[in-house]
């Protein structure tokens, strides 16, 4: 048998997967129908996957390889896929695997900080017990007071949070010290700046960015796949591509209150023990809104969410 070697994948594209080995060389792989994955029901391979593959003699540009074993993804970004549209037996679509931290990247204008969809990423974070980082860039479009103001619930949440501008290369050292040594998934909606961001912090322009703004470019989606980049202080950042939607995956009706966190201390003092916090008479998480002793935003996104998800 052939020497195995291992490798982290790095770039997804096509059929074939780019594999990092530990020394630092590229190679092209392959998945064959005996590729072993520890990873039932999800993606066979994605960005961020521990393999181990065996070169394959090759004539072309990059050394190729088979891929044998994808290892067991200890943390995953994953999209619950349109059961109507999805033609393929996964349910859920792995974006990065292996990841430390989720670096939730949205701006303070064009496109204009989306609040629904923080929560929404919150709540995920919260299930899967990922820490989260919130950025918040394109500072230099807005009004830092009145931005602040916006964020207070979440720093009243315990959440981190950046505030950057990429164009003004403002409170990226601070980001920089956030993503040292650890494997980061910047995700967001499509033109908020991620792949901009990540091609600063990386010190080389390896990613592909929108020419024009969000608004005129009509929401363009620039980024197509996930790409994984060694950072110079340590760690790795990976980009992804922008989201419309983010379908959450292992939340239901019944768990999503549990992921609200703020909720959890007026949930007891709830007339029903089966209230669902959303038209009970005597909720007390109704009325810790209603008196703003919990953000009415939170709740709306509470409210949101509840709608979309299967009873
Ligand atoms: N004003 C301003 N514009 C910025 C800033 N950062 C990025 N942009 C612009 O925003 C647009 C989108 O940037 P991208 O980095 O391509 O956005 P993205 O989040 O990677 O988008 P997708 O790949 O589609 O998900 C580009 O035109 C950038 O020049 C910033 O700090 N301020
Ligand atoms: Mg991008
Ligand atoms: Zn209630």
């Amino acid at each position: 048998m052939k020497e195995q070697l291992k490798g982290v994948v790095v770039r997804t594209g096509g059929a074939s997967y780019i594999v990092e080995c530990d020394d630092g060389r590229l190679v092209r792989c392959r998945t064959v129908s005996g590729t072993v994955s520890e990873n039932e029901g999800a993606s066979l391979v994605a960005v961020g996957d521990r393999v181990t593959f065996r070169p394959k003699s090759s004539g072309t540009d990059m050394p190729e390889g088979v891929i044998d074993h994808v290892e067991h993804r200890t943390s995953a970004l994953v999209r619950r896929r349109d059961v109507r549209r999805n033609r393929s037996k996964e349910q859920e679509q792995v974006i990065a695997g292996n990841i430390d931290q989720l670096v939730v990247v949205s701006s303070a204008d064009d496109p204009p900080l989306n609040r629904r969809l923080i929560d929404r990423y919150l709540a995920f974070a919260e299930s899967e017990h990922l820490p989260m980082l919130l950025v918040v860039n394109k500072t230099d479009l807005a009004d830092q007071a009145k931005l602040d103001e916006e964020l207070e619930t979440y720093r009243q949440l315990g959440c981190t949070i950046c505030c950057v501008s990429a164009a003004r290369r403002t409170g990226l050292d601070e980001l920089r010290e956030q993503l040292r040594g650890k494997v980061s998934a910047f995700s967001g909606h499509s033109g908020v700046g991620k792949s901009t961001l990540i091609n600063l912090i990386v010190g080389r322009r390896e990613l592909k960015t929108a020419r024009i703004s969000w608004k005129t470019g009509k929401g363009v989606h620039t980024t197509s796949s996930a790409t994984m980049l060694r950072l110079p202080e340590g760690g790795y950042v990976i980009d992804t591509p922008g989201i419309r939607e983010f379908n959450l995956s292992g939340i239901t009706r019944e768990n999503l209150r549990f992921y609200f966190t703020e909720f959890l201390g007026f949930m007891p003092e709830c007339s029903f023990s089966s209230c669902t916090h959303t038209v009970e008479p005597g909720c007390a998480v109704l009325h810790a809104a209603e008196t703003g002793a919990i953000d009415p935003e939170r709740y709306e996104s509470y409210l949101t969410l509840y709608d979309t998800l299967e009873g």
